[in-house]
């Protein structure tokens, strides 16, 4: 009878040594050696109890074969893994992969309504017209008085005005930048007042506190009511395609007269190529400059005449993006946003 469990041992006993060594090894050489010096064919000192199975009774050889090839079989697992770690840096997994594709960057993206107003520019400035700014804190004379609209009058009062303090106030539409413009400039003049302007309305889906104003002027010698309609119409085409048609309804400001609403109908392309046109869809108020508010900016009305026209930049875009709430331009919700940047933000 063969003592099968003191084989076993002495098995398990060499295992742990060859463990012991192979976490020792500092490179393949050694490792290489610890193999020679356990799994060696000639004098391998496991290779060395498995030479003895003959020697066994027949009845445990099975056992202490099992054990021999349970503990080889572990030893040259634990070589190969110490192999693959010393040829493989501890970090490989995060080293740098070149077949990654790049972050990348954000691109920044301009608002739709910014990307309307410069729409608006680029037109008129082919047409003629250059740039004029001014205060957003103005004066009640600026605001109402000189653009013929008396305090006690319903437009004063209807705009709901926001004070700053006595007389002074938040302007409520562009207008005040033309009439500085009509103080200051001989004519001819042709401008653009962009900006912001402000009003006590609740806010809703078609009212924000404040808001983005485009006006127009346009004063010189001889300037017709031909003169209005055909440069309204040529920013339209030009803004909305060749095909687009401009519809002057009567109206009232008190700063021009005759005033109008202007509606546009554009000619649409559907996928399928068939064309068809919109509906007229209101785009801005003009009219004849009344000449009283060019007495009132010391601009001489026996002698100059002129148009004016004022639009929302924010209702242009919600009519050419098919927006219905005017909120979501003002709430830069990013998801919102990105879907008016062609390609996406990223
Ligand atoms: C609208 C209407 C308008 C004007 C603005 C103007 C300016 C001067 C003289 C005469 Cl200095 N008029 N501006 C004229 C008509 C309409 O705006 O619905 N805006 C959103």
């Amino acid at each position: 009878m063969t003592d099968v469990p003191s084989l076993v041992k002495q098995l398990d006993a060499l295992l742990a040594e060859a463990l012991g060594e192979v976490s020792a090894a500092s490179d393949g050489d050694a490792l290489e050696g610890v193999r020679i010096r356990y799994l060696g064919r000639k004098d391998g000192r496991i290779s060395g109890v498995l030479r003895q199975l003959g020697a066994l009774d027949p009845a445990d050889r099975p056992a202490v074969g099992a054990a021999a090839n349970r503990v080889k079989a572990r030893l040259e697992e634990a070589l190969d893994e110490a192999a693959a770690a010393l040829a493989a840096p501890e970090d490989a997994g995060r080293a740098l992969d070149l077949t990654l594709p790049g972050r990348e960057p954000w691109s920044g993206g301009r608002h739709p309504v910014t990307r309307v107003m410069d729409e608006i520019y680029e037109v008129f400035r082919d047409m003629g017209f250059s740039r004029a700014r001014g205060p957003e804190a103005e004066t009640e004379w600026y605001n109402f008085e000189a653009l013929n609209t008396p305090l006690d009058h319903p437009a004063a009062d209807e705009q709901d005005t926001l004070y700053l303090r006595d007389s002074v106030l938040l302007r409520s539409h562009t207008s005040p930048v033309q009439i500085r413009t009509l103080e200051s400039h001989e004519p001819p003049i042709r401008i653009l007042a962009p900006g912001w302007v402000y009003r006590r309305d609740t806010y809703d889906a078609t009212h924000t506190p404040a808001f983005l104003q485009v006006e127009g002027l346009v004063v010189d010698e001889g300037i017709s009511f031909v003169d209005f309609k055909a440069t309204l119409a040529e920013f339209a085409r030009r803004m909305w395609g060749p095909g687009t048609r401009i519809r002057l309804r009567p109206s009232f400001f008190p700063f021009t007269e005759p005033s109008a609403e202007v509606d546009v109908k554009r000619v649409v392309t559907a996928p399928d190529g068939t064309t068809s046109e919109t509906d007229w869809l209101e785009i801005m108020g003009a009219g004849m400059v009344d000449p009283a508010v060019l007495d009132a900016a010391g601009v001489d009305s026996e002698r100059y005449t002129g148009f004016a026209f004022g639009m929302g930049p924010a209702r242009i875009a919600m009519l050419k993006y098919g927006v219905d709430d005017l909120r979501t331009f003002f709430e830069n919700d990013v998801r919102f946003l990105e879907q008016f940047v062609p390609g996406g933000l990223r």
